[in-house]
């Protein structure tokens, strides 16, 4: 795959256009960074960046085909099974337009439907024991003006996906990670860190502490009021019921936040919207259980459905089965955590 990324430079001339596709949390962004440094030396060449979520990246794929780059790079990006129709159909426009496109990635997804993107000439780097940043660092770090740095801003990328830990580096990288998590933090912030990271090669700057502090007093008044709503506290658990609450998409980070500071699994029940109760679940390193097996199998008894990591997952069933799903994690958690 180094090589693949050799060739596809080797075509390139300084004149070619190039764009970058990443996830907008630290691992994508932090690849990303690393990826156009590298383009920038390489070939000179200042790509475009671009921010989707899985479920949209057909929409930046389609907003790239009116003027189709010659390289594209996406980075951090799992596919979508439910999305995937227009993203291949999307991706086939582009390379039949004369754009080399390389996919970049960690989530499981990707690799499955690996095959499906080397019948379209799109080039796959992929590793499943590391994150994006990972790849970033090992193959794009060091073709950049400053190796050092950047495989500094990858190691960042590497320690908020939980695949290394780095005590040095580690507070710098929670104070990013906090920052991009601010209401506030939308694309254009993301956007001018990465040239931040890129031209001026600073790790972090009075804007990212800001905002990582509006982060945390927003996340420090939400605790607090899901503190007020548990209606189970058991001896290795801890059950939530915020249905009450609007919890501005930091539901995973509070229930992450209590379930360290307490020592226990921690499962909060929220309405993110009109239709659905949600339950997110958080397990402490201390603690055996897996979140996404035993959620998954206590919601596909409802109806519902989810995802997720043995200690991080999440499960949805429709709003009105609500009562329903706290009974039965309350169950559940005093069979196994009571
Ligand atoms: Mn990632």
């Amino acid at each position: 795959m180094v090589y693949r990324f050799e060739c596809l430079l080797e075509m390139m001339s300084t004149d070619s256009r190039a764009a970058v596709i990443a996830h907008g949390d630290l691992d994508g962004l932090a690849s990303a960074a690393t990826l156009i440094a590298a383009l920038k030396r390489v070939k000179g060449l200042r790509a475009e960046l671009l921010i989707a979520q899985p479920y949209n990246l057909y929409t930046k794929l389609t907003e790239l085909a009116v003027k189709p780059p010659h390289v594209l790079l996406i980075t951090d990006l799992g596919i979508d099974e439910a999305t995937w129709g227009s993203t291949r159909d999307a991706l086939t426009r582009l390379v039949s337009r004369g754009c080399r496109i390389t996919w970049v990635d960690h989530h499981v997804s990707t690799s499955k439907l690996a095959p499906e993107f080397l019948v379209k000439g799109v080039s796959i780097l992929y590793t499943s024991s590391g994150s994006a940043s990972t790849l970033a660092r090992e193959v794009f770090a060091p073709l950049t003006e400053n190796p050092e740095f950047f495989i500094k801003i990858a190691r960042m990328g590497e320690i908020a996906d939980g695949v290394t830990v780095d005590d040095e580096l580690a507070i710098v990288a929670d104070r990013v990670a906090a920052a991009l998590s601010a209401p506030s933090a939308k694309e254009p912030f993301k956007r001018k860190l990465v040239k931040m990271w890129v031209e001026e090669q600073r790790l972090i700057d009075d804007e990212v502490a800001i905002k990582a502090e509006e982060f945390e007093r927003l996340l420090a008044r939400k605790i607090a009021h899901v503190k007020e709503r548990v209606v189970a506290d058991l001896e290795k658990g801890l059950i939530i019921d915020a249905r009450d609450l609007k919890l501005s998409g930091l539901a995973g980070h509070i229930a992450s936040r209590i379930a360290n500071e307490k020592k226990k699994v921690t499962v909060i029940v929220f309405s993110p919207n009109e239709r659905e109760a949600v339950a997110t679940c958080r397990v402490p390193n201390t603690v055996e259980f897996n979140a996404l097996q035993e959620l998954s199998s206590l919601v596909s008894k409802l109806g519902g459905g989810g995802g997720g990591l043995s200690r991080a997952a999440a499960v949805r069933v429709p709003r009105e089965m609500g009562d329903l799903l706290l009974n039965s994690l309350c169950e559940l958690f005093r069979a196994k955590l009571g």
